[in-house]
């Protein structure tokens, strides 16, 4: 009898105890594992490698710490560096050729493409050295406050293993599992990359080709236009700043903003739609006028402060380039 109620007791804690270490077991899993199989992965493959996958609180450390949090004054210094500016100028040589296709083709500036790169991982030096497989599912699975985006990313790992041939235990990247040089995350890659130099791969780890390309594409297709810039800076704008170094809309014209009293704005830009964004910069607070580019760059990543990064940095290389 005693042994009889010992072993219910066994049974209840398995059953009702911690969730499993093994990501394989986790229900999330198995229902993702039925998912993928309609999608034509096979089911075994699939728990396989996640019984392979591990749950990293490094991770878990680095999501909870990200460098946006930092002031625009303080986060400018990590990427508007000299030594960055150079890095592109020595990349732009290497790929000089794929980079003005990209811009003919594509319709974004060479100067866009090379920012984006040299802010995400400054020209592949960068990359991640984390296992896509480990940080999407320490995230999708341990990481209850994004755990729906992740666990949708970590399954988009396995469709493009399935589509371009890749294994997913292979495949590094960052913490937040963005892979190659300009850092994608699955979903995306499966969406938006192409393949550059036609070799029938679309390979952005280690085809610097396919990532300009596919960077390039990626902002095409998310409404870059080469009619007009990105920012600019204004005067008298802070009534159109319910918050500083906040998320932007682009939904003001910019005869409307000049109308009301806010210097700066482009002759050329009184038909666009425009936001402005404010900002605590290293000379006090500043205020810019931003386009539709501005927004499309906030696609790549959310925060106001990454699309002025690139946008600077943009700018400086352009200078350098004569571009
Ligand atoms: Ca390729």
């Amino acid at each position: 009898m005693q042994s009889w109620i010992k072993s219910l007791v066994v049974a209840a804690c398995v059953f009702a105890g911690p969730v499993s270490a093994n990501y394989a077991e986790r229900p999330e899993v198995l229902a993702m594992a039925d998912r993928l199989a309609e999608q034509g992965v096979d089911r075994d493959r699939v728990l396989a490698v996640m019984g392979e996958a591990k749950r990293l609180d490094s991770v878990i450390n680095a999501m909870n710490r990200p460098a946006e949090r930092k002031q625009w004054k303080d986060y400018r210094q990590i990427f508007l560096q000299p030594a960055r500016v150079a890095a592109a100028v020595e990349f732009h040589q290497t790929h000089q050729q794929t980079l003005e296709r990209a811009e003919a083709e594509l319709g974004v500036p060479v100067e866009v493409i090379l920012a984006i790169i040299g802010v995400e991982t400054y020209y592949g030096r960068n990359k991640g050295s984390f296992r896509a497989l480990d940080a999407l599912a320490t995230l999708g699975l341990d990481y209850p406050r994004r755990a729906e985006f992740f666990l949708g990313e970590l399954e988009s790992l396995f469709l493009l293993g399935e589509a371009e041939g890749l294994d997913p235990t292979a495949l590094k990247g960052s913490y937040a599992g963005a892979m190659g040089y300009g850092q994608f995350i699955p979903s995306s890659y499966l969406a938006y990359s192409i393949d550059f130099d036609a070799d029938g791969q679309r390979d952005l780890l280690n085809n610097p080709v396919d990532a300009i390309g596919s960077v390039a594409n990626y902002l095409a297709v998310h409404g870059w236009s080469l009619d007009y810039g990105i920012a600019a800076p204004v005067q008298a704008a802070q009534q159109f700043v319910p918050e500083m170094e906040s998320r932007i809309t682009v939904e003001h014209t910019g005869k409307a903003l000049t109308d009301a009293g806010v210097t700066g704005v482009p002759a050329s830009w009184q038909a666009l739609e425009l936001d402005v964004l404010g900002l605590h910069g290293a000379s006090g607070d500043e205020f810019w006028a931003v386009t539709q580019n501005f927004y499309v760059i906030t696609r790549y990543n959310r925060s106001p402060l990454y699309a002025m990064a690139v946008t600077q940095l943009a700018g400086e290389i352009a200078e350098e380039l004569n571009l």
